[in-house]
Formats: structure tokens, sequence, C-alpha cells
């Protein structure tokens, strides 16, 4: 618990958003603990583990390296700066792909599982899909049933995961200079779990030594992610509950109403939370809600749970990462419900001044305080009404006699997938991302920024640098695609709506958004759903005129306000598709100096893409517009030619 007599003056420094300034308030009046305040009380944080420097992977240790001239340079076993930080960045980059590609194993088993029919209640529901899928793992249609392909793929999915050698076949989507890059290199990755284990032997105490042969290893396990685990966990989440179609829903703490049952889904598996939005619209559920006084059921998400959920049925997101204690506190949660990542693990402390129950759901996480209730497939609409009873039985347990604030919303579209994109800008029957090219060409798009990652406390105010940096871009006229919680921070900004075009968009681009009538950010999904990104990337090569590899285009990246290891993976696999990738807050090597000049240098001759770390939002964007034109100057196509949109008048005018 806080002490009374804890500042809160200083809430403007920590949210831009009122709905969550006044939680923060309502926390610190409760005398709750939040994130802001565990932080407060870490400072100084080690200065040693911010660089990059401390290593404790074996016990002549923990050694640090002094970074200022003096003694000592070395750990016991004679490692320096680069190899300790080099094993470190390595590490965080083994254990966020282990967390992409854990979930996508997951769908995989799930997947199958309902192919076979073994399981109930889930089914296929985008066949298109699946065939596609099919014929990038080389499986056979033919005349084939939708249940034996489906089996087929399952297997095949399922093994790249366990796969020893050869290429992770979903690696054949990227452009072939791509792969040939990759394969110069000998930077395929042979199998998902093959190249995070071999990364864990070789960051053990006396094994690689040789920061850029680490380095390599980075990003053969970050490819094996993002062009395997995390594709794997999206397509076969599409296939299995519908890819997503632009849909419209509101964002922040709103989404919780004093009136109804509110139930939050946090985490990251939307194979739980697909069945919680069944359960909560059963009408025998939604009547029990009724007689205990209740409107109603409001479900909402927190984190990637939140965009699955969104972008498949326009559920209300209730808020990003940092948001999660602020639910809580609103004190209208009947229920949180968790199952994987991204997790604080006070929710139950700060719970206990509430009557908000927390329920753990997965066996891969257990919360010490929460009610434990395992969700399995085979069972799985069942645990969902169990757990959506539960909460519904809480409701008469909350604790104000005051009314409770109804807080506020933002509206915002998300839903947009790389299928959606090329329907959206070439038309239902001529699918394609020739209108994209085209307007990149002719620079009324000046280039395409992924936007992604987490929130940070490092970072605050919460949102601030993500909204900033993005507001920037579009201002210059990039097209920007999110992601995760940086998604939910710009949509509570309200940019993830049409109308933002005309506000913050530069001409070009606001012209372009207004002809399509879509938001100048793109909503693409979770974390996993980078993969999205990617394959719009690819597929924007292969359209033509914009060069032969992702390392051509006029893109870059960005994860302003990152905490998570998944993004380290994230971004290094960004960076070895050959994208320019921006980092804000802190960066986990830079007190080893060889290693961070090859990270944000050296690395780009080698793979084509590099890192760069920038605390100041304005200067990160700018960062990124320069690479966009560098990139549009190499292709010659850096002096837009004034052209006019022409009508169908004109046209005919023409012929
Ligand atoms: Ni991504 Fe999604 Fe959010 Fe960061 Fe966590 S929820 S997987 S890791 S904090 S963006
Ligand atoms: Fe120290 Fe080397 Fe052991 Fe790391 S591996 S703790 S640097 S002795």
């Amino acid at each position: 618990m806080a002490s009374k007599d804890k500042p809160d003056k200083s809430v403007d420094s920590k949210s831009i958003d009122s709905a969550s300034q006044k939680m923060i308030l309502k926390a610190c009046e409760d005398n709750v603990d939040i994130s802001w305040d565990r932080f407060e009380k870490q400072q100084p944080q080690c200065g040693y583990g911010l660089l990059g420097l401390c290593c404790r992977h074996c016990s002549m240790g923990p050694c640090n390296i002094n970074p200022f001239g003096d003694e000592p340079k070395l750990g016991v076993c004679g490692a320096n700066a680069d190899t300790i930080a080099a094993r470190h960045f390595g590490r965080m980059t083994a254990a966020g792909a282990a967390a992409h590609s854990d979930h996508g194993r997951g769908v995989a088993q799930t997947f199958l599982a309902t192919a076979k029919g073994e399981i109930k209640d889930y089914r296929i529901k985008d066949e298109q899909k699946l065939y596609k899928l099919a014929m990038d793992l080389g499986v056979e249609i033919g005349d084939r049933s939708v249940k034996e392909i489906a089996i087929e793929v399952g297997e095949k999915a399922l093994a790249m995961f366990g796969q020893q050698e050869g290429e992770v076949a979903l690696l054949k989507r990227a452009p072939l200079k791509r792969q040939e890059v990759w394969r110069k290199k000998g930077l395929m990755s042979r199998g998902v779990d093959r190249e995070i284990v071999e990364m864990m032997h070789r960051t053990h105490i006396g094994v690689d030594m040789d920061y850029k042969n680490i380095i390599d290893h980075c990003s053969r396990t970050a490819i094996g992610d993002g062009w395997g685990g995390s594709m794997i966990a999206t397509e076969l989440q599409d296939i299995l509950f519908g890819t997503p179609m632009p849909v419209v829903s509101r964002v922040n703490l709103g989404a919780l109403v004093p009136q109804d049952v509110n139930i939050i889904v946090h985490g990251h598996e939307p194979l739980l939370s697909e069945m919680i939005v069944a359960a909560s619209r059963d009408p025998e559920l939604v009547n029990l809600a009724k007689s205990k006084g209740a409107k109603g059921i409001s479900l909402g998400g927190i984190c990637c749970t939140a965009n699955e959920i969104l972008m498949r049925h326009g559920i209300p997101i209730a808020g990003n990462f940092l948001q999660q204690e602020l639910a809580i506190a609103t004190g209208i949660c009947e229920a949180m419900i968790v199952d994987v990542q991204c997790i604080f693990q006070s929710l139950p402390t700060v719970a206990k001044c509430y009557h908000t129950k927390v329920f753990s759901t997965n066996t891969r996480g257990k919360v010490e305080g929460a009610i434990h209730l395992e969700f399995h497939e085979d069972h799985a609409l069942e645990t969902a009404k169990k757990l959506v009873r539960e909460a519904i039985e809480n409701f008469p347990n909350r604790k104000s006699a005051k009314p409770y604030e109804q807080l506020e919303t933002v509206d915002l579209i998300g839903g947009f997938s790389h299928e959606t994109i090329s329907y959206l800008l070439g038309g239902l029957f001529r699918a394609s991302y020739r209108p994209l090219n085209d307007n990149i060409i002719n620079g009324r798009i000046r280039g395409v920024a992924g936007v992604v990652g987490c929130n940070n406390p490092r970072m605050s105010p919460l949102d601030d640098y993500h909204v900033k940096m993005v507001k920037e871009l579009i201002k210059h006229d990039v097209l920007v695609l999110q992601t995760g919680c940086s998604a939910i921070s710009c949509a509570k900004a309200g940019l993830l709506v049409p109308e933002a075009a005309a506000e913050f968009a530069g001409p070009g681009l606001a012209e372009v958004c207004e002809t399509v009538g879509i938001p100048p950010v793109l909503h693409l999904g979770s974390c996993v759903d980078n993969s999205r990104i990617l394959i719009a990337a690819a597929a924007v090569v292969k359209e033509g005129g914009l060069g032969d590899d992702i390392a051509d285009l006029p893109v870059a990246g960005a994860a302003p306000e990152w905490m998570s290891e998944k993004a380290i993976s994230i971004g290094q696999y960004f960076v070895a598709s050959g994208v320019y990738t921006v980092f804000g807050g802190s960066f986990p090597t830079m007190g080893a100096k060889r290693l961070t000049q090859y990270l944000f240098e050296g690395i780009e001759k080698d793979i084509g893409g590099k890192w760069a770390f920038e605390s100041d939002p304005i200067k990160a964007a700018h960062l990124m517009i320069q690479h966009i034109d560098s990139k549009r100057k190499a292709l010659g196509i850096d002096k837009a030619k004034e052209r006019v949109l022409l009508d169908m008048a004109d046209r005919r005018a023409l012929d």
C-alpha cells in the first residue's frame, strides 16, 4: 500500500489521457501502489544492468564491466563488455521468440485437434486463408476435403517448431532477394525451437565469444519468430477465428460500464478470449447478470488479448499494458481473467482493495493470490461460462457506496490485415497493393512505418512517445501500421479514425486516406500480428516498382515505449528483414561500444536493416523520415512528380 502523502500532482507526468489520470489519482486515494509507484521505489536502477554490462550466467559471477575507463574490464571468465551485452541481448531475443512461438504452438495444437474433430468448441472459419496457407506449406489441395487439408496444414505447422534441419517453410514468403541474403549469411532458421535452444547454449559460459556471431544467431532466432512462430499464430488464428475486417469500436477505461457486470480479459491467447466472448453473449448468463441487478455484461480487453477480440469482434479495448491495474482501480471490474504474458504480479494485491476477482487460467502462468481456473481447449466454452458466471456472482460485492463514474472512451477502427489492406486499396475483385505502390512512387505517401510495442513507466507519461511520434510521421505523409499496446496508445489519442487524416496527416497521405476511406494509422492487431506487417512488406515488394527487397522499401519501424523481451525479438526480425528500426526509452547494449556500433551501423551492410535508439519522439520520427527519404532517393522516386488525381472524365479526355 502506498503512503497517504504520496504525491498526486504529478499525474500529468504519468499519463496523457484523462481516464487514466483519474484512475491514477483514485488508486492514490485508495492507497494502492501501481506500476509508477513501484518504478519510483526502484530508483536508482542498476547502471550496469541498464547498460547491458551485468552478467550472471555462471556462479563465478555476477560480473560487472565498468563503462568508464576503470577496471574491471573483463568478467572472471574473461568475457568483455561486447560479449556480455551480446549474450544478454541474445537471451532476450530467445525469450521473446519463445513467448511468441509457444503461443503459436498452442494455436497449432488446437488447430490440429479442431481439424481432426477432437475438440468441438472451435471450427474452421476462413477456408480461403486455409487454402492459401496450404499452398505456401506445399500441402496438396486438389479435390481433398477441408478436413484433410486442415489436418495436413496443422501437422506441418506444428512440425515447424521441432524441425531440426533445412529451412522453416514460411521463410519462403519473404522476397527472393531477402531469402538470398539470409542464405548467403546462413541465417535461414532451421526450426523455431531449435534456434531458441541453440541461443541458450551459445550464451552459456564459455561458448560463443564473438559478438557478431551471437548477433547472427539473434537474427536466425528472431527470423524463426517473425516468419515462423508468430506467423503461424496469426495465420492459424485467422483460419480458426476469422481474418479481421475493418470494425468500429471504442477504446479506454470507459469500456467498463458502471451499470454492467464488467469482465476484463488480459493477456495474449485468443483461444481463451474467443470463448469468453461467446460466453458473455450467452442469453442465460445475460439473464443471470440482470437478475443480480446489472444492465448487462460488458467485456473489455487489456494488452494483446484486447487487440485480438477487437480485431475479430469489435469488443472495446479497456486499455494497454500500464492500464491493467487502473482497470481494477475503477472499482467496477468484477473479474480480470488472465492467461500469459505482460501480466503484473501485483494484480491480486490491487484487487484486494476492491472486490475484483483475478483468475489465472493457464498452466504456464499461475499467479500467486489469483484463483486458478484452468482452461483447456477440449472443454473451452464450459470453462469460459464458469468464469463469466463467477464474474456475475461477484457483481453484488462492489465496495463503494458512492456511484461510480462512467469514464470516457474514444472511437477507433480496427481490423486491418494484409488481406483487407489489399481489398480496400484494390477492390474485392482485384485485391492488390498496386494503388499503395503507385501512391508511394508518386510521393503522395512518402513511406510506411510500423510503430509497435509496449508501454513503460520509464517512458512516462503513458502513450506520449507513441502519439507524438506517430503524429509527426503522418504529418509528413508516412502511413503508419500499428500493433500491440502502441496501437492502443494512438487509438486513445483519436488517430485510428478516418477523420484523423484531415486533422493530422500531411496533404498527400490525407488525400489517399480520404479517397479510400481509411485512417492514416492502421491497426493490424496483436504483437504476433507483426507478422502481418512482414507479409504486407513482402507484398509491396512483389507488386513491383519499389526495388526487389524489403531493404529497398521506403519503410521504417519503431517500438517507442518498449519493455518486453518480445520487443527485442520483433526488433531483431524487423532489422534482419531489412528494416531500419528505432527504439526509445533505453537500449540494452549501450555500455558495449563495439556491439552497439555494429547494431546501429555495421550490421546494415550485412543484412540490410539496422537499429537506432532515440529518446525524443520527434527526433526519432525524423530519423525514420530521413531513412525513408534516403530509400526514396536510392529508388529514384525522391523528386515527387506533381501529379493530379485523374477522374474518369480526365481519363477519357486523355484517351
Ligand atoms: Ni507486445 Fe502484447 Fe503490450 Fe508489449 Fe505486452 S501486451 S505482445 S509485449 S506490453 S506490446
Ligand atoms: Fe562472469 Fe563470465 Fe560467469 Fe558471466 S559467464 S558471470 S562474465 S564469469
